[in-house]
């Protein structure tokens, strides 16, 4: 094969996937030669070309050795694996990091007037789904037989179709399964971006480049993830207002000018805040409360 000194990515054409994959490639320092539109992008900053597929072929590109990495949502690749496996086929690629994006869960739906007694209500219905084998190793698990109706899309109108009575197919906000009076019932498979590999280590090159890439997608995604958190508040309740925000790391206080008994606190915290915990902390004492995203750390 060529190119053994250039590390090969497969990522999402055009999709939910597309923009946010390429943003972490970007934040990651690779920026690449062709349009987005092209199939083969060419690396310009690192040795790391990029393809662009549909997220379908991404799984089997790496177990063919095509590419060394790929980002696909955990739904299509542990799919893909459970596919093989049942084709007796040894594992051939693998997750190696959650990415943080393009987050969905693989749920079961029910149409909104038929009761939901657990697993055992679809014994002898069928579910329309385009993640058969999914599904079919969770009904092995709840020990239900249920007949599974292939579809490659539109699953969400099968039951009105007549082809099925239960549908299983990938919810974000629940707004699709609500526009078709279909209730999700229980989640089968929690789902986000993944950056996938082979199971076998590179040897060559290209082990090397992925190590950098992995150190620094992980500082990305870690810086990401960082709120910088900037209140007020007395001295006698910053322990309290602090331990609303659940924070292992140590505070920064310093005195505020002319108030002996006020603190000015700075605390980096992972993950965003919601308004209630930002309301909880007024409410503990704390005032002028700022959130503000990091762009870049160096602890
Ligand atoms: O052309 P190609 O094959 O590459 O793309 P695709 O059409 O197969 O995939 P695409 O771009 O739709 O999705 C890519 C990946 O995004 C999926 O494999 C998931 O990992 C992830 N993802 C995240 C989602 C959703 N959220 C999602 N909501 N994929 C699909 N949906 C669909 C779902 O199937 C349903 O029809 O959106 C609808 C439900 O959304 P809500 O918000 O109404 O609940
Ligand atoms: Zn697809």
């Amino acid at each position: 094969m060529i190119n053994r000194d250039r590390l090969r990515i497969a990522a999402q054409k055009n999709g939910r996937l597309s923009d946010p994959a390429r943003d972490l490639m970007s934040r990651a320092g690779l920026s690449f030669r062709e349009s987005r539109d092209r199939l083969f992008c060419f690396g310009e900053t690192q040795p790391v070309d990029l393809l662009l597929v549909r997220d379908d072929d991404i799984p089997g590109l790496i177990a063919e050795g095509t590419c060394d990495l790929g980002i696909v949502g955990r739904n299509v690749l542990d799919e893909q694996r459970l596919e093989r496996a049942a084709k007796g086929l040894p594992p051939a690629f693998q997750e190696i990091r959650a990415l943080g994006f393009g987050r969905c869960r693989l749920s079961i739906a029910l149409p909104q007037d038929m009761p939901w007694e657990g697993p055992q209500t679809l014994a002898g219905l069928r579910i329309a789904t385009s993640y058969p084998a999914l599904l079919d190793d969770w009904l092995k698990q709840q020990g239900v037989r249920a007949d599974i109706v292939m579809l490659s899309g539109s699953v969400e109108i099968a039951p009105r179709l007549g082809k099925a009575e239960a549908i299983c197919d990938l919810v974000s906000t629940g707004g699709t399964l609500a526009a078709n009076q279909l209730r999700e019932v229980v989640v089968i498979h929690q789902s986000e971006a993944v950056l996938a590999a082979p199971v076998e280590a590179l040897q060559d090159e290209r082990a090397e480049i992925c190590d950098l890439l992995l150190r620094r997608m992980d500082g990305v995604m870690q810086v990401r993830e960082a709120r910088l958190v900037m209140f007020e508040s007395p001295r006698d309740a910053v322990s309290t207002v602090l331990a609303l925000l659940h924070e292992s790391e140590t505070a920064s206080c310093c005195a505020l000018d002319g108030q002996a008994d006020w603190l000015s606190v700075q605390v980096i915290r992972q993950g965003k805040l919601d308004w209630q915990t930002l309301e909880d902390m007024k409410r503990a004492g704390a005032r002028r409360l700022l959130v503000l995203p990091v762009e870049q750390m160096l602890p």
